[in-house]
């Protein structure tokens, strides 16, 4: 989880987009499930009038009959008039309250998590998925499922080799779909995209382009930054001709607490005995602590993530009373961590494929004279 990775690291990403499916009305179905079935609309009223004010958003119900975001409350009440629907107004604590239980779900799978909004997120799954797209779109599958039977929630998912055309895929199959995009397909998928697909290109880059004779991404892709460069700026210019090839090298941006250092193994032969798990985990937790010692950082919650046979995946987060930077400490909690998860899970120990640490919420710890044993005040 180095801040700098080289090409060959790139070119080997596994990004997810995920995107929470009409999110405002998902979250009021979540609390009235008897709203499923009929247009419901979430509104953003002005209070001049009744009436004044726009959609915010609607169920997939309330789309079939023409009702979109940004739409005048009023237009969207004509277009649903000979049907049952319902109007809601926005309640913005509530959704962030179901946007932070998924979150939290999406984070425990454990590796670098990036929020960009209330109902999406990126996360980087090159490591868990040892770069296996079959793996990943498991994963998405097991993703998907473990936010449904948790809170209720249906998201679609984007998987890719990087962050643009995650965020693209993702919007492909809605609701609750799957689309992923792998390396060797990255061009031609961005061919048969349109350029204002192109996160970042607005109305007035478009008319630019128009204006050049330019009118497809594949357009693009056949122009140098160099030509592009007058008349869109360096930057533009840049973003265009890379995203036009399939290319993106943004990387995955890690805030406050959500920095974390992981490590997850996959075992070389099934395992028989705890002993032999153990031993695993110790190592993995070894190497884990060294990558803390050289940041000099100390952690306060750990997670233990288990990837079974079938994928499935179960992970378990713990949060100490004060900041650690204690191996012992590292190794104590998670042989007991893990040992709760096999036993509350009744998982047979032959069953595990790959075994993961990962420890955040990390404090940097200055003018300590040792690491171990260090204890917030
Ligand atoms: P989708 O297409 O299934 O992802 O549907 P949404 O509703 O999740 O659409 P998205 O992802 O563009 O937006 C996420 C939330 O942001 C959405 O539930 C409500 C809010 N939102 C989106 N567009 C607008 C808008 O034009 N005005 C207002 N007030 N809120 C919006
Ligand atoms: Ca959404
Ligand atoms: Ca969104």
């Amino acid at each position: 989880m180095s801040e700098n990775i080289s090409l060959n690291e790139i070119e080997k990403r596994i990004i997810f987009h995920i995107d929470f499916d009409y999110f405002y009305a998902q979250c009021e179905e979540i609390r009235r499930p008897e709203l499923r079935n009929i247009p419901s609309v979430v509104c953003v009223y002005s209070g001049r009038e009744e009436d004044s004010g726009v959609v915010s958003t609607c169920n997939y119900e309330a789309r079939k009959y023409g009702v979109r975001a940004a739409m005048p409350i009023k237009l969207a009440k004509s277009k649903l008039e000979d049907v049952h629907s319902i109007f809601l107004p926005t309640d913005m604590p509530y959704y962030h309250e179901i946007s932070s239980k998924a979150m939290r779900i999406i984070q425990n799978y454990g590796e670098l998590f990036e929020q960009v909004s209330v109902d999406e997120c990126y996360m980087d799954f090159t490591k868990i998925t040892n770069s296996d797209f079959d793996d990943a779109r498991i994963f998405a599958v097991s993703l998907q499922k473990s936010i449904k039977d948790q809170i209720k929630l249906t998201c679609s998912i984007g998987v890719a080799p990087n962050k643009l055309i995650a965020k693209i895929a993702s919007g492909i199959n809605k609701p609750n779909g799957i689309t992923v995009v792998r390396q060797e397909e990255a061009k031609q998928f961005m061919s048969n995209c349109r350029i204002e697909d192109i996160p970042g290109v607005g109305p007035k880059t478009s008319k630019k382009l128009q204006s050049l004779g330019i009118k497809t991404v594949s357009d693009i892709s056949h122009k140098s930054i160099f030509e592009l460069r007058d008349a869109l700026g360096y930057k533009i210019a840049t973003l265009l001709v890379n995203a036009s090839n399939g290319i993106d090298y943004s990387q995955i941006k890690i805030r406050g607490t959500s920095k974390q250092i992981g490590k997850i193994v996959t075992l070389k032969k099934d395992c028989t005995s705890f002993e032999q798990v153990r031993l695993i985990v110790e190592s993995i937790c070894k190497s884990v602590f060294e990558n803390l010692e050289n940041k000099r950082q100390a952690f306060r919650v750990l997670t233990l993530i288990l990837i079974l046979e079938n994928l499935q995946h179960v992970s378990f987060s713990k949060s100490l009373k004060l900041h650690s930077a204690s191996i012992d400490e590292l190794n104590k909690n998670s042989l007991s961590i893990l040992n709760e998860m096999i036993t509350s899970n009744s998982i047979s120990l032959d069953i595990i494929r790959r075994i993961g640490v990962v420890i955040s919420e990390l404090k940097d710890i200055s003018g300590q004279d040792s690491l171990l044993n260090y204890f917030e005040n």
